[in-house]
């Protein structure tokens, strides 16, 4: 039904009566590739061979951390999803196979104060990148990063694929018109264009102001003594939290099946933001209770409050589940936190903490 972009061709020898599969490397462009999920899934991508090509937007100093050690492996274009001439040219550049639309404004608070922008960014950014392929290379599968933050306050527990959505940020009403203006472009013009509703996923590579890395970065920073408190929000509030290692693996499964279709990645259990406290600080020997303060000025203007997803379609189509839980998670980024103070430390650098 859809064009095949897969990276096989298969020449046939009549005289021998077999086939050979001749693998030709796919090319794929990552909008985000700067982000945590952009630096995961560039390293997923070259693993298996694919030319990556990665949108970075212009910066008055360099935001390549995430992904200073595979560099030298990727082709990097300037582009900006505000800019329909630079997403034109970044199609037409790199003519790739595959399309990951990563970029957005994606913190939450930050939609409150930045609404319109976050709308250009978030929302119409996703339009003008399917234009920009629905015209120049509409071979192209592309995937859009939609977000559990669209089911917000929530209409059934668990969410799958079918559970209405009723976003609580200007961030989850963008990602809405960019879930459903992937829908429309599939089912308007054919495209291989499809979403995955990823609910939150972290590591040691997650931004600071995330509550996750704020947690286990101010734990460490307290550890050693680099800090004396850590002011949180709201403290009850659950999320589905998983690993990005293991939810880009899914993001790249969704464009290698036969049909364009949608699926929820999440792990099936949810946690509220004092147990993800307790697992950090306990893991240090440190008793939470002593160090965390609740600073109502953190507390959100509309809040989710439970998030827990249902990946049951992801495991029987894509064969996708997770392999890293909570407690696991929460270790390695603690751990991952103290090591890098550490090497600051060490170096003679003074760590500023946030916290
Ligand atoms: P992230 O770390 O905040 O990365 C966002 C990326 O978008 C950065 O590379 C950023 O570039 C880029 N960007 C922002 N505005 C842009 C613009 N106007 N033009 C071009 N690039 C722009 O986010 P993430 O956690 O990796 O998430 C990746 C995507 O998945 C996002 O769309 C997010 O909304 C979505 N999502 C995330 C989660 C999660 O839990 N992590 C869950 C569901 C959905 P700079 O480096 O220049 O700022
Ligand atoms: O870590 P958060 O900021 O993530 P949030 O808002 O759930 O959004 C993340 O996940 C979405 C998927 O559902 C993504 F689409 C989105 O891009 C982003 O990656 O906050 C998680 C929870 C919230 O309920 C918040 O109120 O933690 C609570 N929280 C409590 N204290 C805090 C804090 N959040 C932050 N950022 N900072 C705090 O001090």
């Amino acid at each position: 039904m859809f064009p095949s972009v897969r990276a096989e061709a298969c020449l046939q020898l009549p005289s021998k009566g077999y086939s050979i599969i001749q693998r030709v490397p796919k090319t794929a462009l990552i909008t985000g590739i700067t982000g945590q999920d952009g630096s995961y899934l560039a390293e997923l991508l070259l693993q298996k061979g694919c030319r990556v090509f990665g949108m970075i937007r212009r910066s008055s100093y360099e935001k390549l951390d995430r992904i200073a050690h595979i560099e030298k492996d990727l082709e990097l274009i300037q582009g900006d999803l505000l800019d329909q001439n630079s997403l034109h040219n970044a199609i037409a550049l790199a003519r790739p196979d595959e399309v990951y639309n990563l970029a957005a404004m994606s913190f939450v608070p930050t939609s409150w104060n930045q609404p319109v922008l976050t709308g250009e960014f978030t929302g119409l950014g996703a339009t003008r990148l399917l234009e920009a392929i629905r015209q120049i290379k509409p071979d192209t599968r592309f995937y859009q990063a939609s977000s559990s933050e669209m089911f917000g306050k929530v209409r059934q527990t668990p969410q799958n694929e079918d559970t209405a959505f009723y976003p609580r940020s200007p961030y989850g009403v963008a990602k809405v018109y960019a879930h459903f203006i992937t829908v429309n472009y599939r089912e308007s013009y054919n495209l291989f264009a499809v979403s995955g509703i990823l609910f939150n996923h972290e590591s040691p590579r997650r931004g600071l102001e995330f509550v996750s890395r704020k947690i286990s970065y101010g734990a460490a920073c307290i550890k050693l003594g680099l800090a004396q408190s850590l002011s949180l929000g709201n403290l009850e509030a659950r999320r589905d939290w998983g690993y990005a290692g293991d939810y880009v693996r899914a993001m790249w499964l969704m464009l290698q099946q036969d049909r364009p279709e949608d699926f929820v990645i999440a792990t099936g259990a949810s946690h509220s933001v004092s147990e993800f406290v307790e697992s950090a600080f306990s893991h240090l020997g440190l008793d939470w209770h002593d160090y965390v303060k609740v600073d109502p000025k953190l507390l959100r203007p509309a809040e989710v409050h439970h998030l827990l997803g249902d990946h049951g379609k992801a495991e029987r189509v894509l064969g996708w589940k997770p392999e890293v839980r909570f407690e696991q998670l929460v270790k390695m980024m603690v751990d991952a936190d103290l090591a890098l103070l550490q090497r600051q430390i060490s170096a003679g650098n003074s760590p500023a903490p946030r916290v």
